[in-house]
C-alpha cells in the first residue's frame, strides 16, 4: 500500500477509502494533497477490485477551501500561464462511483470537491460554503457551475455573493446533500452506502454514473437518446443475466463484472 503525505488510503472489501490529512491547515487544498489525492483515485480506478471510492476528511474540516497561504502571493501571470487549478478536477473525472463522507468545513474548493462526488453524504456538523468572495475572488472549481445546478439559481447567489456558510439541514433541503446523518454514524452510513455500490455490477454503476451525469451536459432528448445507447449494451453483460436469474431464483446476485 502506497503511503502518502497528506492523504490516509485504506482499502475495505470493495471501497477504497481516502482521507484528506493536513490537520494543521483544515485539510486546506494544495498542489501536495491534490497530487496524492489524483494518484489515490487513479490507483482505485485501476484496481479491479475495488467498486466504490469514498473520500472523507476529519471531524472538523472535509476541505477548508484551496489553501489561502499558498495562493496569497499569486499574481495573475502565474495562476493564468501556470493554469493553476487547471487539472484539480481528477476526482470529477472518475469513472468508478465516489462517495463523499463530509464532516465540519467544506468551503471553497472542499465544497467543490465535495460536489465532484457522486453521492454526499453530511454529518450534522458539515458546513457548506464558497467563501471566496471575501478574498476578492470567485469559486474557480466548479463553485459557480455545479453549485448552481445542485441547488439552483436564488441559493448559489446568496452563496457565492455573501460568502456566507449553509448548514447541513438546509445543504440536504436545497438538493445538495442525499442525506444528513448524526456525526457519530457518518462513517458507517457512509462506508454501508459505498458497500451497497460496490457490490453492483461495476459496468451497471459506471454505465448509471455515466448516464445520469449526461443529464447535466444536455438536453432531455439528447440525454434520453444517451440513456438509451448505454441501457441496451448492458443487456449483452453476463451480470445482467445473473442480476434477473437471481431475483427470478429469489437469491442474491453474485454480479462477476463480466
Ligand atoms: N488555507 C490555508 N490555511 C487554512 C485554510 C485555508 N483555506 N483554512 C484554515 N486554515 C488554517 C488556518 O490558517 C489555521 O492555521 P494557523 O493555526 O497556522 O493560523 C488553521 O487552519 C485552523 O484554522 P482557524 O484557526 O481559522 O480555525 P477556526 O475554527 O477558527 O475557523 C474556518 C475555521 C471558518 C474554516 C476558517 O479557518 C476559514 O475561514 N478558513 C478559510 C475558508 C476559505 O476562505 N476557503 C476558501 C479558500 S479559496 C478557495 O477555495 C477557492 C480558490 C479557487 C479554487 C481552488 C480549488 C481547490
Amino acid at each position: 500500500m502506497t503511503t502518502y503525505e497528506n492523504i490516509i488510503v485504506e482499502t475495505k472489501g470493495k471501497v477504497g477509502i481516502i482521507r484528506l490529512n493536513r490537520p494543521q491547515a483544515l485539510n486546506a487544498l494544495n498542489a501536495g494533497l491534490i497530487a496524492d489525492l489524483d494518484k489515490a483515485v487513479k490507483g482505485y480506478e485501476a484496481d479491479q477490485n475495488i467498486g466504490c471510492i469514498l473520500i472523507t476528511g476529519s471531524e472538523k474540516a472535509f476541505a477548508a477551501g484551496a489553501d489561502i497561504k499558498m495562493m496569497q502571493s499569486m499574481g495573475f501571470t502565474d495562476v493564468f500561464l501556470g493554469n493553476f487549478i487547471g487539472d484539480w478536477d481528477g476526482v470529477a473525472r472518475a469513472r468508478k462511483p465516489v462517495v463523499a463522507a463530509v464532516a465540519g468545513f467544506a468551503l471553497g474548493g472542499g465544497c467543490e470537491l465535495a460536489m465532484m462526488c457522486d453521492i454526499v453524504i453530511a454529518a450534522d456538523s458539515a458546513k457548506f460554503g464558497q467563501p471566496e468572495i471575501k478574498l476578492g475572488v470567485i469559486p474557480g472549481l466548479g463553485g459557480t457551475q455545479r453549485l448552481t445546478r445542485a441547488i439552483g439559481k436564488a441559493k448559489a447567489m446568496d452563496l457565492c455573493l455573501t460568502g456566507r456558510m449553509m448548514d447541513a439541514k438546509e445543504a440536504e433541503a436545497s438538493g445538495l446533500v442525499a442525506r444528513v446523518v448524526p456525526a457519530a454514524e457518518l462513517m458507517d452510513v457512509a462506508m454501508k452506502a459505498a458497500e451497497t455500490v460496490a457490490s453492483m455490477s461495476l459496468m451497471a454503476t459506471i454505465a448509471c454514473k455515466d448516464s445520469v451525469n449526461a443529464a447535466f451536459e444536455t438536453t432531455l432528448s439528447e440525454g434520453m437518446r444517451a440513456e438509451r445507447r448505454i441501457f441496451h449494451p448492458l443487456f449483452g453483460t453476463e451480470d445482467k443475466m445473473e442480476g434477473m436469474t437471481a431475483f427470478v431464483e429469489k437469491r442474491p446476485a453474485k454480479f462477476k463484472n463480466k
